[in-house]
């Protein structure tokens, strides 16, 4: 191919000198134009699908099997497949009433502990074939991977690892093939899976044997590679150690994973997590809308106000909230539960659809980059998402967002996040308000933040506040700050407002104040 040459003509360079001295008249900006970088991230990070999950903020958990129908809990893996006959069985329904009331995500059990397949699986008849339900041709999760995707929610599955029905069951070479078989079933028969939930319950008794854990994790990545692992020990979400969907005051996503093991939870550290971890696995709250995991005629739903009391406690201390919400026995969630999820939204809606501190104009005790940088000035805490955020100059010694709201604000509940794509870095924080005789009064407290921090406290009237970083790992970065009304909050006892821990605590047990740890760790 020829080339095109250009000729150019010789010219002296020595004319140009005449345009020395008015050089920086003509290009005044040339230096401070260049963009400061974005600071380095912190390990551990999350990955892609760890993040994509954690931005959900919910899930809804779906247990549904032979023991809606026998009014169970733990089934004997022995009831007939014959119970299994809902009448009115409507997938799009409860992916509807999921999306109504805010969820993006749904997990269904398509095997308990009772080894009763929701799938017609070819490795055992115990499933919906064996049922007359649909004269044994439905296919429970076939219609909810097809309801979830029309919806645009995304699916998790569930296939519990104790088996109490399955002879195999104990034989460890032969249960582990078994059990992968019927993973692959599942991540290759029914379109993108978002999540695999492993329950590391087995009941007192049961036939020892042994998991392959990590040959299971490589499969699932293999076959559905946005998809997280959930156990008691990650790899990917771990669990918050109790089943009522409360996280500790203290919450990081840091962990690790060789401290934690499936089936022997140790609670405190998984409701904490660890501020030496090196893995990253945030925790995931699950909790029922009901006492019992299967739906129960003599049960009755939760109100919209518990519902939002755990809400703070889960997603509101860095976790993600998987809230069960059982199918009855027609096939269908009932109209008392959707009606309280519908109560939920609502009050959610009513709370934080409205950020009375975000007409204020926040200023920043440093900025990176400088004041007049706009990429990690205070004002990017307004924008939703955490892909904006505040940067504070490097080797500060504080760190304060100041905020004045311009007149009279009264509000109880107090949100802040973290771009948590850089890294989990605050060890502890406060927020103060100005009070009428001008002297700055702490009203609350926290140490976490992480994905997301929601914290309550009695209202106060004000006109400016601050947040201040008490502790990080590094440069604290803010992705978001907000202040509500929650109308609903009642005048509870100082233990629910301050949650009984003093931040100064957590900063010592770590060990330091305006650390640096990363350069430690
Ligand atoms: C537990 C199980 O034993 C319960 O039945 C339920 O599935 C819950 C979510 O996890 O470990």
């Amino acid at each position: 191919m020829p080339i095109n040459k250009v000729k150019v003509k010789p010219t002296s360079h020595l004319h140009l000198l005449h345009l020395l001295p008015i050089l920086p008249i003509l290009f005044p900006l040339s230096q401070s134009i260049l963009q400061k970088p974005p600071p380095l991230p912190i390990l551990p990070l999350p990955s892609a699908p760890q993040l994509q999950w954690q931005l959900s903020d919910m899930a809804m958990f779906l247990h549904f099997g032979p023991n809606t129908f026998t009014d169970s809990e733990w089934g004997t893996g022995h009831a007939d497949p014959s119970v299994f006959n809902p009448t009115r069985f409507n997938a799009t329904q409860w992916v509807q009433v999921a999306k109504d009331s805010g969820f993006n995500r749904v997990i269904l059990t398509a095997k308990h502990h009772d080894g009763f397949c929701l799938w017609p699986s070819a490795y055992t008849n115990y499933s919906v074939k064996s049922s007359p339900w649909r004269n044994g041709n439905g296919d429970v999760v076939g219609d909810l991977a097809a309801a979830a995707s029309k919806l645009g929610v995304s699916l998790g599955l569930y296939l519990s690892p104790w088996d109490r029905h399955e002879d195999c069951y104990g034989k460890t070479l032969e249960y582990n093939e078994f059990y992968m078989a019927q993973m692959t079933e599942l991540l290759t028969g029914y379109g993108e899976i978002k999540e695999v939930w492993l329950d590391g319950a087995k009941g007192e008794g049961a036939k020892d044997m042994d998991y392959y854990f990590d040959t299971w994790f490589d499969l699932i990545h293999q076959l559905q590679p946005g998809a997280v692992i959930f156990s008691d020990a990650g790899p990917d979400t771990r669990w918050v150690g109790d089943e009522g969907g409360e996280a500790g005051f203290t919450c990081w996503s840091l962990f690790n994973r060789s401290d934690a093991s499936i089936g022997g939870t140790d609670t405190r550290y998984s409701q904490g997590g660890d501020p030496y971890g090196h893995d990253w696995v945030p925790a995931e709250c699950d909790v029922s809308i009901r006492p019992g995991w299967f739906w129960h005629q003599s049960e009755a739903p939760k109100s919209a106000r518990q519902l939002l009391d755990i809400y703070y406690k889960s997603a509101g201390r860095n976790c993600l909230l998987l809230l069960n919400v059982p199918p009855n026995t027609s096939g269908l969630v009932s109209s008392e539960d959707a009606r309280v999820l519908r109560e939920f939204y609502e009050l959610r809606r009513s709370i934080f659809s409205y950020n009375l501190a975000a007409n204020s104009t926040p200023s920043a005790s440093s900025t990176r980059g400088g004041s007049s940088s706009s990429r990690f000035g205070a004002s990017n805490v307004f924008s939703e998402g955490v892909y904006t955020y505040w940067a504070p100059e490097e080797n500060r010694s504080n760190w304060t967002i100041h905020m004045d709201l311009g007149g009279p604000v009264s509000f109880n509940v107090f949100r802040v996040q973290e771009p948590i794509q850089m890294g989990q870095r605050i060890i502890a924080f406060h927020m103060e308000v100005l009070n009428a005789a001008g002297q700055w009064k702490v009203v609350a407290k926290g140490t976490t933040v992480g994905y997301q921090r929601l914290l309550q406290f009695r209202t106060v009237q004000a006109e400016q506040l601050r947040f201040v970083v008490d502790g990080s790992r590094g440069d604290p970065l803010v992705a978001y700050i907000g202040v509500y009304k929650d109308q609903y909050l009642d005048s509870g006892s100082s233990q629910r407002f301050f949650n009984g821990t003093a931040s100064q605590v957590i900063l010592e047990k770590v060990g330091c104040k305006h650390s640096h740890l990363a350069a430690a760790v």
